[in-house]
């Protein structure tokens, strides 16, 4: 059976590992063992793996868990859950806690799920009661359900800290192999859009243009959406999160298209807001669109180290605000193996973060909502715009709609 997941090279879960030990020392002391819980069985197929879980040891397994305990040698230990064996007629073989388990993580040591309350046990014993473990404060996730749930298991015998804020710091900065996974799930993201903008004008349903771009995304290795697409038609496309995509298209008017594959676990988040009938001949539509264009430019125009989200926002939807619309949302946001990736909003850019850049206007009353979403790298000196292959500009669109 192949060892699923384990996108980058092992070195670097390595060093991510290390890395988080240094920091959790800083923030909490040299004693905190740091708890980090795999997905269960159902949201793994259902979802992903935890994306923070993920990020430490590339592991696919379910009910996976990793234990990093700077007071024990070695460190870091992967606990793998054997399962039901009578499942496996059902579910598939799991990954035995075993050595080839253990050398395909180049982790220190793997050990039976079984092992794990013992071992976290012993861990809180030196660290005083202190467990650190991590999730979204923003966004739940598998992680917040641990968190609550080990909380309650530990009772009074510890305190549980939330090492987020912390080591988000390793999150934001995206290494080269990372920045790849990006690029490959932008140009899936791309191809699909390329092959279901020329076929809106002769679509019936905004389910047929989710369902469309989802086979594209997921045809490459079955992998997970960045998230559900969101395919807004008219006044749809003004509901930010619009989760229905069940109405039928109308031609004439604008349909909002907000969607990303992922490749490695790594996401792409993009949206296009495009004619149904392939041109933007609409003054009104085409008025407002270009001034969600001109705030898309400012934000590429000014995305670069050392300038804050605050003071990129401030300089992108100027125009916007001028023209007397309304400000819904940020321009940015991080991205990652989290669509909406965790880290610190208020620190400077810096080399190496990947974030979005996504001024909006929403005008349900004249029936539509306009998003212009990309994905920008923060390189040494500016940004690079990942997503430029995908047309935003009112001839670009109407070329590929035409296509
Ligand atoms: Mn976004």
């Amino acid at each position: 059976m192949p060892v699923r997941g384990l996108a980058l090279p092992l070195a670097t879960y390595r060093r991510r590992r290390a890395d988080a030990l240094r920091l959790l020392r800083t923030a909490f002391g040299e004693r905190v063992p740091l708890l980090l819980l795999g997905s269960d069985e159902l949201a793994l197929r259902r979802d992903r793996q935890d994306p923070w879980f993920d990020y430490f040891c590339g592991c696919a397994e379910p009910d996976a868990a990793l234990l990093l305990d700077p007071t024990r040698a070695p460190h870091d230990t992967l606990f793998l859950e054997a399962g039901d064996p009578s499942r496996v007629i059902w579910d598939g073989a799991r990954l035995g806690a075993d050595e080839k388990a253990r050398k395909a993580h180049g982790i220190a040591a793997v050990e039976r799920h079984e092992r794990l309350e013992d071992a976290v046990a012993l861990a809180l014993r030196r660290s005083g009661g202190l467990l650190a473990m991590c999730h979204r404060s923003r966004e739940p996730g598998a992680q917040a359900a641990a968190f609550t749930q080990w909380k309650e298991k530990l009772g009074a015998r510890a305190t549980v800290l939330n090492a987020e804020t912390h080591l988000a710091a390793l999150r934001v900065i995206k290494d080269a192999d990372e920045v790849a996974w990006h690029r490959k799930a932008i140009a899936i993201t791309a191809a699909g859009l390329k092959t279901v903008l020329p076929q809106i004008p002769r679509l019936q349903g905004e389910a047929e243009v989710a369902s469309l771009l989802t086979m594209h995304y997921r045809s490459v290795a079955y992998g997970p959406l960045a998230f559900p697409p969101i395919v807004g038609s008219g006044a749809n496309g003004a509901t930010l999160h619009y989760p229905f995509n069940d109405q039928p298209l109308r031609r004439g008017m604008p349909l909002l298209i907000d969607s990303g594959a992922t490749a490695g676990g790594y996401c792409a988040d993009v949206t296009r807001t495009v004619p149904q009938h392939g041109r933007f001949d609409d003054p009104r539509f085409r008025e407002v669109y270009e001034l969600v264009l001109q705030a898309n430019a400012l934000g590429r125009k000014h995305a670069r180290p050392g300038i804050t989200f605050d003071e990129l926002n401030k300089l992108a939807w100027a125009p916007i605000i001028a023209a007397g619309f309304t400000r819904h949302h940020g321009l940015s946001h991080f991205i990652g193996l989290d669509v909406h990736d965790p880290g610190d909003r208020s620190q400077p850019l810096r080399p190496g973060m990947i974030i979005s850049n996504e001024p909006g206007i929403y005008l349900p009353d004249d029936g539509f909502g306009i998003r212009i979403e990309d994905d920008l790298l923060i390189t040494k000196d500016g940004c690079e715009e990942l997503t430029r292959a995908i047309p935003k500009d009112i001839r670009g669109i109407e070329a590929w709609m035409k296509s």
